[in-house]
């Protein structure tokens, strides 16, 4: 987008992944701001090594290289300001409204995903340029704009799971008008990255978004999992959650947002008391 930070858009008719494709820009000494679209993904990433999911032609695919000026123990802010992003431009360009599941997942209001979000720093670069550009961080999101138009159209494994625009909206929608409104709505959010102040700000957003809190959790952690009750987030954009008359801070995890203990698990939605 001409005059704003992502001028520089790569549209890519296919690759293995956005995320790869700007990490390798990143490491070549590629600016801040370079965004990355694909049509198709042949191997389109998820957290923990796992897969993302998309037919050819149908969804946002795409990546955004960010030098944000940030303290370390705040990096989770940068793929924060994605997902804030992307419920702004799909609340503006679409009037849905979506919430964020910590750490990194938009749910529709009847709490399937719509979209997932994968922040990957690259270690080369982790410690900031010696030329004194900050760090590379690159945020890939997906987003099912399309795909699924149906339930039938989804592998058995993401039926109740996956949902798209499309269908909560019961039409067709533009992945450009998603784009251009996601990049316009991001541009100020990453500015405010650089301030404390400014990272106030988002997590404020953070937290008016995050279905999450006030969620019974299970937290599945690379050395072991817990239940509790999300309660809050911190300024660093973390979340911490009430277990056993304790409070633990959860830095990166994954969150299945549950019923009560005995009431078997289920996805919920924003704003749905888990109960
Ligand atoms: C994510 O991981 O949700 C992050 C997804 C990031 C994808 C974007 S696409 C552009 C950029 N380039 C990449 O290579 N990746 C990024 P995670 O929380 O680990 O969720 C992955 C899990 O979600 C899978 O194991 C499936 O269960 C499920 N899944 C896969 N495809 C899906 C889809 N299209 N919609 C909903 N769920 C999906």
């Amino acid at each position: 987008m001409p005059g704003t930070r992502f001028s520089d858009i790569r549209r890519l008719e296919s690759v293995d992944s956005t995320n790869r494709y700007l990490l390798d820009e990143a490491r070549a000494g590629a600016d801040d701001g370079v965004v990355a679209v694909a049509d198709h993904q042949s191997a389109g990433r998820g957290r923990l090594g796992r897969r993302w999911e998309a037919p050819a032609g149908s969804n946002l695919l795409m990546s955004v290289l960010l030098r944000p000026d940030l303290p370390p123990d705040h990096r989770y802010l940068a793929a924060a300001v994605v997902a804030l992003a992307a419920t702004d431009a799909v609340d503006v360009a679409l009037g849905l409204e979506l919430g964020i599941k910590w750490p990194n997942d938009l749910l529709a209001l009847d709490g399937r995903k719509v979209a997932g979000v994968l922040a990957e720093a690259d270690v080369a670069t982790a410690a900031g340029g010696s030329d004194g550009r900050g760090s590379a961080i690159v945020v890939g999101i997906g987003i099912n704009v399309n795909w699924p138009g149906a339930d039938a159209d989804l592998p058995p494994d993401l039926v109740g799971l996956a949902t798209s625009l499309r269908q909560q909206l019961g039409r067709r929608v533009d992945r450009t008008e998603v784009l251009e409104a996601l990049l316009e709505a991001l541009g100020p959010r990453v500015g405010d990255l650089s301030t404390a102040a400014g990272r106030i700000r988002q997590v404020d957003g953070l937290r008016a978004r995050c279905t999450t809190i006030g969620t019974r959790v299970r937290v599945e952690l690379a050395d072991g999992r817990f239940e509790g009750t999300a309660c809050a987030v911190t300024p660093e954009g973390h979340l911490v959650v009430e277990t056993g008359g304790a409070r633990r801070t959860v830095v990166a995890g994954d969150v299945v947002h549950v019923r009560p203990p005995g009431q078997g698990d289920r996805p919920i939605g924003a704003g749905a008391d888990p109960e």
